[in-house]
């Protein structure tokens, strides 16, 4: 099934008049590719540590005939309700689009601490992330200042504990379509890069009460294949090995559509793997519907956090530390 994406409804609405420098010299040919694409506007908020481009508009174009394949309900476990998409994303731009979020988001590598009784015990986030957006109570005007969503005045100072940012175009334009082909809402696009298999996230369920009831979460894998394993939470009276995980190798360009009772009733973890892609990077992007404040709070605290500020750096090919 394919849909025609609408138009796009964001204060970014104007194109930017700064042109973006071409990637600096690439050496192989899957990086020449890379450099010819880009895009010359972009996405700027005071916020961002760097203007973030447009998707090239080949991209574009042939993203509005997502999703790609119909997707698979699988709903056969107890409270799990899955919508999976083998692909969702055309399979000829799956290669650029992971390669352009790469290359041009910025990311953190976000550590934070948490406390045990009188443990303290610092976390080392494994995988880099970043995030956008704004719950329900509040939105982005055109200036890109945040106001209150029932009466449009601009918040006072200190309303938030971190500082909101708008979702670029590049990633408006898959919350859009996203909203449009599968009936549910987004506010938030949160982005995990998992540089190697040594990267991942452990068990846990996406079920925090600013996310309101039953959520629903689209996911979506770009490059390395990764498993995603489920694994029901315990339930009283059961034995642990009665609810077996449910394993799914995600390919890139797939999405799995996370709704109803599973945030409430199962867990889900991208494990460390060895062999296979583990050489090689995958981007998750999920899409989400924060509620109240707190969800924004959160959603900065731990994807975004007060560490420094990591890009991709073409002749290195890894994240590097990013200085303006
Ligand atoms: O990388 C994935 O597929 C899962 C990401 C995830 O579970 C999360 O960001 O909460």
């Amino acid at each position: 099934m394919s849909k025609r994406n609408r138009t796009l409804d964001s204060f970014f609405g104007a194109p930017a008049s700064k042109k973006l420098k071409p990637e600096e010299v690439v050496t192989n040919k899957g990086e020449e590719e890379e450099a010819t694409h880009l895009s010359n506007e972009v996405s700027s908020h005071s916020t961002y540590p760097f203007p973030l481009p447009d998707l090239p508009p080949d991209i574009r174009e042939t993203l509005n005939f997502v999703p790609a394949s119909d997707g698979q309900t699988i709903n056969d476990r107890p409270d799990l309700d899955l919508l999976y998409f083998q692909p969702y994303i055309p399979k000829e731009i799956v290669r650029e689009l992971y390669e352009f979020f790469r290359r041009e988001l910025f990311f953190y590598r976000v550590k934070y601490t948490i406390k045990r009784g009188p443990t303290e015990t610092q976390i080392n986030t494994p995988r880099f992330t970043t995030v956008f957006g704004l719950d329900e109570t509040a939105r982005f005007d055109e200036n890109g200042t945040v106001i209150d969503a029932a009466n449009g005045t601009p918040l006072p100072k200190g309303s938030y504990k971190c500082n909101p940012r708008p979702i670029p175009r590049c990633l408006e334009v898959l919350r859009e379509l996203t909203q449009n082909a599968t009936g549910c809402t987004f506010n938030f696009a949160l982005v995990n890069y998992y540089s190697s298999g040594n990267d991942s996230i452990s068990y846990h369920s996406d079920d925090e009460r600013f996310l309101g009831v039953d959520p629903a979460i689209a996911s979506f894998s770009l490059g390395a294949k990764r498993d995603f394993l489920l694994k029901h939470k315990p339930t009283p009276g059961k034995h642990e090995s009665e609810s077996k995980p449910m394993k799914f190798t995600l390919a890139s360009g797939d999405m799995v559509l996370m709704r109803g009772k599973t945030q409430s009733n199962w867990l889900h973890s991208i494990p460390k793997r060895k062999g296979g892609d583990a050489d090689k990077g995958r981007i998750n992007i999920t899409l989400r519907r924060a509620m109240v404040k707190g969800g924004t709070e959160n959603y900065y605290r731990y994807n975004v956090g007060e560490g420094e500020v990591y890009k991709w750096h073409p002749e290195k090919r890894e994240m590097m530390p990013w200085t303006p």
